[in-house]
């Protein structure tokens, strides 16, 4: 079991990456053009100044022109309260991830564990709830590397299993994200199925399934904007909802949790 006050959606430390100006290139299934660097980068200050208000110190690393996708930090390793785990990404163009973010895990966590074997895990394929990590299989992520991630988790006292997400999600947390301990939001298609014992599920509405790449942060629910019924449905459940224009951000497959690592350093 995790350590007795282990919550996941409480954080008073992040760690992001400025998107680089070679993100233009940044892997994306199905092309809606370039990201505009420009508005990409402003995209990026507003979510590191909103972590900021929501109590966290957030530390921006330099941009790394050479990985077009590294803003997205959340991939190449996970971190938590007991120790950072360094994974090993399964694209090609973002291999190289880990080895730039290792050092600054090792500054930052006593403990730091590199994934053993030679499968294949991205963080975006992780959900880490207080009582259970659910680790997606995808393009990303395989078996293998699913196996070797729940036995590293084990030893840092996380109890986790591989799920299945259905066909057509980049990484798992594409289409679900925690929002609060005991929530999951939910696309149709991930609520459908089942993947999450225990916890209730709240589903996207139809046609808002980009959307379901939210954040919970100490309190508040981070989406992206222009999901009004997604927003208005979360409201009306009594949860503290703020949007963030994610525009340049979703043209790359991402969202909300994949721009920072993040933990509770006591
Ligand atoms: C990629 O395809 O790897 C990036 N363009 C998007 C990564 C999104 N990361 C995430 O969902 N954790």
């Amino acid at each position: 079991m995790p350590t007795s006050a282990f919550a996941a959606t409480r954080f008073d430390h992040a760690l992001t990456r400025a998107p680089a100006a070679s993100a233009v290139n940044g892997l994306r299934a199905v092309d809606r053009g370039a990201p505009d660097v420009a508005a990409l980068a402003a995209e990026h200050a507003a979510y590191v100044a909103t972590l900021r208000r929501l109590g966290l110190t957030v530390d921006v690393l330099p941009a790394l022109e050479a990985y077009p996708d590294s803003v997205f930090v959340e991939d190449p390793a996970l971190v938590f309260p007991e120790g950072a785990v360094l994974l090993r990404p399964g694209a090609p163009t973002r291999l190289g991830e880990t080895a730039e973010i290792a050092p600054v895990l090792r500054e930052r966590f006593g403990r730091v564990i590199d994934l053993p074997g030679t499968g294949y895990a991205d963080g975006g394929d992780v959900l880490v709830t207080a009582r259970h990590v659910y680790i997606g299989l995808s393009a990303r992520t395989d078996a293998a590397g699913a196996r070797a991630l729940a036995g590293v988790l084990a030893d840092l006292g996380h109890a986790a299993s591989p799920v299945a997400p259905p066909a057509g999600v980049l990484h798992l947390k594409t289409g679900c994200s925690l929002l609060d301990e005991e929530t999951v939001l939910a696309t149709e298609a991930v609520a459908a199925a089942g993947l999450f014992d225990g916890l209730e599920t709240v589903v996207v509405p139809a046609g808002e399934e980009p959307v379901a790449n939210a954040l919970s942060v100490n309190g508040t629910v981070l989406i992206a904007a222009g999901f009004p019924r997604t927003a208005d449905l979360l409201a009306a459940r009594g949860l503290t909802v703020e949007t963030l224009v994610l525009d340049e951000v979703m043209k790359l497959d991402a969202g909300l949790s994949c721009m920072s690592l993040r933990w509770m350093a006591g």
